[in-house]
């Protein structure tokens, strides 16, 4: 039976605005890690910093919020110290595509068993709106107010050009498809990339609620989720419709699999280690 929502409700302020987006993806994480039935201390939500990464504090479980662009790297320790945890990233593109960006490429390709949600409002929001490496070409913006000058970054394409085993895109406004999205991702055992269109009320007057409800259309149920090459196809689109849904979906042993030490036994966490054993250890480099 699902849990109750409220077991993962905090108390205390809220510091997002009125109308952000961050409060649907909040309240879809809520539900889902409900509706899976997994208890707040077997779950640890990370982030960098940012609006987006605020939201560790936000709900009842283990959290660690690190540096701007390095939640990352606390989420592979922590599934390495403790497989059984179920480590979750909830943070924003400027944290994970700018700042993080190094962090992020190199754990897709370890395929570490870490579910990534990308709050992805396509600016900073927490410096008030400059371009992230979301935003659009020409895009006019609180700091480049004759329009970005750069390409946007497609972080479809770019993890699955990085062979990230689970890569999907939802919208924050389509409740019922991100929840559908988040529990395949945590079911799935390797890396799980899911970027979540997000309104940011007060810096992005373009990609409002109602442009992404415009602009976004579901992709076939019957799409094949092996086919690496219409997953690239549909990443491509974007001007004529945005797809949302989960575009690419392989199992391949993850960091973990690869690791024997790691794979067989308990947890990191659960085996005994005596001050002799670190001894020895110790002496190896002697
Ligand atoms: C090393 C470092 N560089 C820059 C900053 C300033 N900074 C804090 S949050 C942020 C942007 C966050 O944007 P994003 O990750 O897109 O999240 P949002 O606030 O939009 O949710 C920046 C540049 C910082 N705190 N640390
Ligand atoms: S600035 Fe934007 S992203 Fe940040 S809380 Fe406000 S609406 Fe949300």
């Amino acid at each position: 039976m699902a849990l109750d929502i409220k077991t993962y409700d905090m108390i205390g302020d809220n510091a997002w605005c009125p109308g952000c987006g961050n409060f649907d993806i909040l309240a879809v994480l809520k539900q889902t890690l409900a509706d899976l039935e997994l208890a707040p201390h077997e779950v640890l939500m990370v982030s960098g910093i940012g609006q987006a990464a605020k939201t560790p504090h936000y709900i009842n479980a283990n959290g660690f919020n690190g540096l701007h662009g390095r939640a990352v790297p606390p989420a592979v320790g922590a599934k390495l110290a403790n497989k059984d945890l179920q480590v979750i990233i909830s943070t924003g593109d400027g944290d994970t595509y700018g700042e993080g960006g190094n962090h992020l490429l190199h754990n897709i390709r370890r395929n570490v068993d870490l579910v990534h949600i990308v709050h992805d409002n396509q600016v900073y929001g927490l410096t008030k709106g400059q371009g992230s490496p979301t935003t659009s070409l020409g895009q006019i913006t609180s700091m480049q107010l004759d329009g970005v000058k750069v390409n946007p970054l497609n972080p479809v394409s770019m993890a699955l050009g990085l062979g990230c085993t689970f890569v999907a895109r939802s919208f924050s406004g389509a409740r019922e498809h991100l929840s559908g999205v988040l529990k395949e991702a945590i079911k799935h055992p390797g890396y799980a990339l899911v970027d979540v269109l997000q309104n940011c009320v007060s810096f992005n007057k373009v990609n409002t609620y109602k442009w992404y409800q415009d602009h976004t259309y579901f992709i076939d149920p019957d799409h094949d989720r092996t086919d690496l090459q219409k997953a690239f196809k549909l990443a491509q689109e974007w001007e004529q419709g945005i797809p949302l849904g989960i575009f690419y979906k392989v199992e391949r042993p993850t960091l973990i699999d690869r690791i024997p030490w790691l794979k067989e036994g308990k947890p990191l966490i659960d085996r005994a280690w005596t001050p002799q054993d670190a001894k020895r250890f110790l002496a190896d480099f002697q």
